[in-house]
């Protein structure tokens, strides 16, 4: 299939220039950050501009990927439901949502009345996207008409690796899982002067990614995957920020990718995990990996620390990830010979003895009886891993 490896890193990379508008254009700034500063502008809105902004991301990301390739529309999936609503009613989204998409969710601007739901969404023209987007900023017309400005412009890639890449899947075997921004707190904070440990930051705004991944809909295997970075760094002589993004294909035998495997450097992984991860795998790891192990914000950013090779593993014990966070860093990773398992089956397995390797996760199947967002957790944690042999070490050691 011509185009769909360009088409999914043109739309991240449009979604990676709205998370950075959001931050840089002063009208979306002021409301991003206005729940922190605590001004009047704030108790007008909601809960969040920021969930507006998730929403819309992905919003855009669907709308320019079904435009496209009509055979995904309907399969393209997201963290967030694009209704927003004034009354304490819950969100009837289609798809996804989440808990924190339950009740009110966005004080609607005077563009709609009390109990109105705008199904926020790209219209046909920039203006009526704007007019859409107003009903729910009202009065503030100028952030409505700088985000839909973005969503109908042009993305001009230029790289030519990604447009020379055909492959032969065909879109109405395929469905996405969109994360428009991963790391949202670090998103919101901002902060830009953590300093990273061996390469490994602990947080700020370089955690905040754009997901974007596509799974084979019959076989929920991760197929392929864009991670963009929005805030790699700082350009030093403009002092805008700039991007950058990695995008990883494993179908049949194919396996390619914008970066090569990592090289198998260390027998004892480095190993990154959540700062809220427990003490049972804090203290396995620990005495295995020593000053090796290290901790950070982002399950998307972790996976990437794998996938650069900056972490030889991501082990995680609860649920707290979910299909979006994990479909495009997956795909990568197996593009580079390595995977991502359930942590409950992979100990499980290695427990009765099963030397083969641990099934990976797959993104097709909901949480039988789970509701919401955790119809979609990636239950019993994960490893995420390049090289099988750290894989064995890290199961060895819990
Ligand atoms: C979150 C985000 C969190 C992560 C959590 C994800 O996604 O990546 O940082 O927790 O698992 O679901 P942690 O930082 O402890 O790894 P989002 O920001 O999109 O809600
Ligand atoms: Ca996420």
């Amino acid at each position: 299939m011509a185009g769909l490896l360009q088409a999914v890193v043109g739309a991240a990379e449009k979604a990676a220039q709205i998370a950075r508008l959001c931050r840089g254009a002063e009208p979306l700034f002021q409301l991003l950050v206005a729940e922190k500063t605590g001004t009047e502008r704030n108790r007008r809105f909601l809960q969040d501009f920021k969930t507006l902004a998730d929403v819309f991301i992905q919003e855009v990301i669907k709308h320019d990927l079904g435009k496209e390739f009509p055979e995904l529309q309907g399969h393209i999936h997201g963290e967030e439901s694009n209704e927003f609503q004034n009354t304490q009613g819950e969100c009837s989204g289609a798809g996804v949502c989440p808990p924190h998409a339950v009740g009110p969710r966005l004080r609607l601007g005077g563009g709609a009345g009390a109990g109105d739901t705008v199904t926020v969404q790209v219209c046909a023209t920039p203006e009526d996207t704007a007019a859409l987007l107003l009903a729910v900023l009202d009065p503030e017309r100028e952030a409505a008409e700088l985000l839909a400005a973005a969503a109908h412009g042009d993305v001009a890639l230029g790289d030519a690796e990604v447009a020379g890449v055909a492959l032969s899947m065909s879109p109405q075997d395929l469905a996405i899982w969109i994360d428009p921004i991963d790391s949202t707190n670090e998103y919101i904070g901002g902060r830009e002067d953590v300093a990273p440990a061996d390469g490994i930051a602990p947080g700020g705004l370089c955690s905040a990614l754009v997901l974007v991944g596509a799974y084979d809909r019959h076989t929920g295997c991760p197929v392929l995957g864009v991670v963009n970075e929005p805030f790699f760094r700082r350009d030093p002589l403009t002092g805008r920020w700039q991007g950058r993004y990695h995008w990883g294909v494993a179908y049949g035998d194919t396996r390619l990718s914008s970066l090569s495997p990592p090289p198998l450097l260390h027998p004892v992984p480095r190993v990154v995990l959540s700062r809220a991860e427990g003490a049972a795998v804090r203290g396995a790891l620990g005495p295995l990996c020593g000053d090796r192990l290290h901790f950070a914000a982002g399950a998307g950013y972790k996976m990437l620390c794998v996938i650069l090779g900056r972490a030889d593993a991501y082990v995680l014990s609860e649920g707290s990830t979910f299909t979006w966070d994990a479909c495009a860093p997956h795909a990568i990773l197996r593009a580079l010979g390595g995977g991502m398992v359930a942590l409950s089956g992979a100990l499980r397995a290695w427990r009765e003895g099963d030397t083969g390797p641990p099934p990976e996760l797959v993104y097709n199947r909901p949480v039988e009886g789970a509701v919401g967002a955790e119809r979609w957790a990636n239950q019993g944690g994960l490893v995420a891993y390049v090289h099988p042999q750290h894989l064995e070490v890290v199961l060895a050691a819990l």
